[in-house]
């Protein structure tokens, strides 16, 4: 059944989600969640996160029906290597937005509680610092670079 959701799909379905139920002022696109290495139970997820309102908002954490640990990352340089690390938050500007993306900010997904495989979807929550939270619907998608 889920494998007849597109990618597309999926991504307006999160966008209703996201104005429905956010008691913040966020609204969330583009979700996807990498098809994990086969064998590993680690993989990472990233979303476009809007914020119309006119005050910053901070994403403080997230969780997920299909990990058993969520952390927030970032990629740091250490000497030439691009190494990730945990943060505290992600701030979402007024007016703007922060684009969770392969090489940048992302979700860590750990103790993956089933094999993800591409065509699937996975439920993904952020909390905010104003105590709302965005329900999210990512499509499991294999990583391919983008053109
Ligand atoms: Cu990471």
């Amino acid at each position: 059944m889920f494998r007849l959701i597109s990618g597309a799909a999926a991504a307006v379905l999160v966008a209703g989600l996201g104005v429905a139920e956010a008691q913040a002022p966020l609204t969330a696109s583009g979700a996807w969640v990498r098809e994990p290495v086969p064998g590993r139970t680690v993989t990472a997820a990233f979303v476009v996160i809007e914020n119309p309102g006119a005050s910053d908002v901070q994403i403080v954490g997230a969780t997920s029906d299909a990990a058993g640990i969520v952390e927030l990352h970032e990629m740091v340089r250490s000497g030439d290597m691009m190494k990730m690390a945990p943060v505290k938050s992600i701030a979402v500007p007024a007016k703007g937005k922060v684009e969770l993306k392969p090489g940048g900010l992302h979700l860590m997904l750990f103790e993956l509680k089933r094999p993800l495989k591409e065509g699937e979807t996975v439920n993904l929550a952020l909390t905010t610092d104003t105590g709302g939270s965005i329900h999210v619907t990512a499509a499991v998608r294999k990583f391919r670079m983008q053109p």
